[in-house]
């Protein structure tokens, strides 16, 4: 069995030495850090959701799962974030309100990182204003907002209205994303970019911000 089904099974058991010295012997066996995220972590965490759905596991499991995860990326986030790099724009990223998933979020904000942008993480469960707030502090280009729950997807929208209501709207672009989040959810709300994974987040963040 090779040391990313390992990770995989370990995270399941929410056993987070276990997917932390495994997330270390993948790094010393030279494989790429997003495989080890890709094949290793997430895979582990997809099993979790599956179970999850079908009442196979329950809230704790969950929790101490999504626990080994996280200190399974804090060992690849080096890896992930290029070291050095000169910041090219604000971006001020938070989980809706109500939501308090983060471990996607985390994993967005990591790779925007990687691209040279300063983020702002206002953390989980971040009410409209708190966005508006931070974004005019800290003159931001991009508000990006995280939700994976389909009764908070409906928190993006008062985000958009908020911002087109203000002085905001000509300096600063929405992102959104999230396990429920789709292009036509975006088009729907009149939100500026929906992106499906981190990277690809990233990759659009770093566009906008050296337009
Ligand atoms: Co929750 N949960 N959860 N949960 N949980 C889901 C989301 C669910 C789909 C599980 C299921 O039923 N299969 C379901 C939602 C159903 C729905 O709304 N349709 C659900 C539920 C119901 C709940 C509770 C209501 C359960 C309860 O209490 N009865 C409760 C809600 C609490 C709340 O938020 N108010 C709850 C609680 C929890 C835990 C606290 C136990 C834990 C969260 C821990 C944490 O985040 N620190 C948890 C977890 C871990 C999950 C699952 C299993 C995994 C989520 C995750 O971290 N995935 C999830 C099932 C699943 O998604 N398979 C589930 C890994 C992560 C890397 O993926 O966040 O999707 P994700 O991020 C992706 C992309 O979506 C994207 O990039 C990432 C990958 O590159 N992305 C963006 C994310 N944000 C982006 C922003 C962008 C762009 C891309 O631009 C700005």
């Amino acid at each position: 069995m090779s040391v990313l089904n390992d990770i995989s099974s370990w995270l399941q058991q929410g056993r987070a030495p276990k997917v932390k010295a495994c997330v270390q012997q993948a790094l010393d066996e030279g494989i790429p850090a997003s495989d080890i995220l890709e094949q290793g972590l997430l895979d582990g965490m997809n099993v979790i959701g599956q179970k999850f759905k079908n009442n196979e596991v329950f809230v704790p499991e969950v929790l101490i799962a999504a626990r080994a995860m996280t200190k399974g990326i804090e060992l690849l986030r080096p890896h992930l974030v290029a070291d050095g790099v000169e910041e090219k724009g604000t971006v001020v990223i938070g989980t809706v309100k109500g939501d308090l998933h983060d471990i996607g979020k985390n994993l967005v904000r990591m790779m925007m990182e990687g691209k040279g942008l300063k983020v702002i993480d206002l953390g989980v469960d971040v009410p409209v204003e708190k966005f508006m707030e931070a974004a005019r502090e800290n003159d931001a280009k991009i508000i990006a907002c995280s939700a994976l729950l389909t009764t908070t997807m409906g928190e993006m929208r008062d985000i958009v209205e908020a911002v087109q209501a203000s002085e905001l709207k000509d300096n600063v672009k929405i992102m959104i994303g999230g396990a429920p989040i789709t292009q036509a959810f975006c088009d729907q709300i009149g939100a500026d970019r929906y992106t499906p994974d981190a990277a690809t987040a990233a990759d659009v963040a770093l566009e906008i911000c050296t337009a």
